[in-house]
């Protein structure tokens, strides 16, 4: 029996255009190619263990990682489901050393999607939750198609922002700038639907620092300073699960401090700025918490290039702050 609350994606879309009389529903089209995009590749990531598609797929990405056939599989996905519709000037994908621009035969569109496919897939033979993440702008160009310029944007000028978590069950959160929306996939009608609306940091946040502690003696002082602090007097748990999406995720509905720092030996850490850092970061402020790159808002750093790398620190407000005091110390 259908619940008399029961919104889907698509009618949450719509509902919420109804609020910009000046939108043309170009976006709504957008964020409605993204969740389709999406039940695809869960479908795939839910079978992984069932078909013939584990392990890797012999080829490498551009960071000369093994590259995952669902990498392969989810990155074909998401250009095949965007790149016809006309909204899009052009795309970039953490598995595309250059932007993916649309094909002469397709129309072009004002915005630009930044996406990372599949992202934690060394996750997925042993059935670790994955993700999609996406961030989504206005092309800034003159010309009649998007160029990197309108993908190397900062987060703060981004239009919208949002993720796939592909766990226990498929969940797509997005925030346009009003708020944070959670949908939950049923697939026995194939429907997203909201879940979990405007989506809060609790406060007070859970005492949770979240960083792969196997990398501390190639932390500065200060890093290794704060994460002393926070495991002794600080009083905080630790949760890791090495996939960004699902750490993340823990953190919008727990609260709690997601690090990945910078190290001797990754002197911009792991993650990376335009698909990975920016888009959370926009989800996390719009929650009510706030993201670093350890020194400045995350949101205001300025992109030189597709796919640098940035440190990030993310989560409730407090412990942003706490680190940040942390590592403004001199060492
Ligand atoms: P580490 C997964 O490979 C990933 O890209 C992110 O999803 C995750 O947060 C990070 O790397 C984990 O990296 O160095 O802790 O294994």
């Amino acid at each position: 029996m259908l619940q008399s609350h029961v919104v889907t994606i698509s009618r949450f879309l719509v509902d919420q255009q109804r609020t910009h009389p000046e939108a043309t529903g170009a976006f709504t089209d957008l964020l409605s190619d993204i969740a389709l995009a999406a039940k695809v590749i869960s479908r795939e990531v839910n079978q992984a263990g069932l078909v013939d598609i584990l392990g890797s797929a012999d080829e490498e990405n551009v960071h000369g990682e093994e590259q995952q056939k669902l990498d392969v599989f989810a990155n074909q996905v998401f250009i095949r489901a965007l790149d016809h519709t006309g909204h899009l000037a052009c795309m970039a994908s953490e598995e595309s050393e250059e932007i993916i621009p649309i094909p002469e035969k397709f129309e072009a569109g004002d915005y630009v999607v930044i996406f990372d496919p599949l992202d934690g897939s060394s996750n997925i033979d042993v059935n670790v939750s994955i993700g999609t993440i996406f961030s989504i702008h206005r092309k800034r160009s003159t010309g009649p198609r998007g160029v990197l310029e309108d993908c190397l944007q900062a987060g703060s000028k981004q239009v919208a922002a949002g993720y796939v978590l592909y766990g226990s069950s498929t969940m797509l959160v997005y925030t346009s700038g009003t708020g944070v929306h959670g949908f939950t996939l049923d697939p026995s009608i194939g429907e997203f639907l909201l879940s979990h609306p405007r989506m809060q940091i609790p406060d007070p946040p859970k005492k949770v620092y979240s960083v792969n502690e196997a990398y501390y003696t190639r932390w500065s002082t200060a890093q290794q300073r704060l994460v002393t602090h926070m495991k002794t007097d600080g009083g905080f748990g630790s949760r890791y699960i090495g996939s960004f999406v699902a750490d993340i995720h823990r953190t919008l509905l727990q609260g709690g401090l997601f690090m990945y720092p910078a190290d001797r030996e990754s002197p911009k850490g792991k993650l990376r700025l335009l698909y990975e850092a920016a888009p959370m970061a926009m989800i996390v402020e719009q929650a009510g918490g706030r993201a670093s790159d350890g020194v400045r808002n995350l949101l205001d750093v300025v992109p030189e290039s597709l796919h640098e790398r940035t440190p990030l620190y993310m989560g409730a407000k407090p412990f942003v702050d706490l680190a940040e005091e942390y590592l403004a110390r001199s060492d």
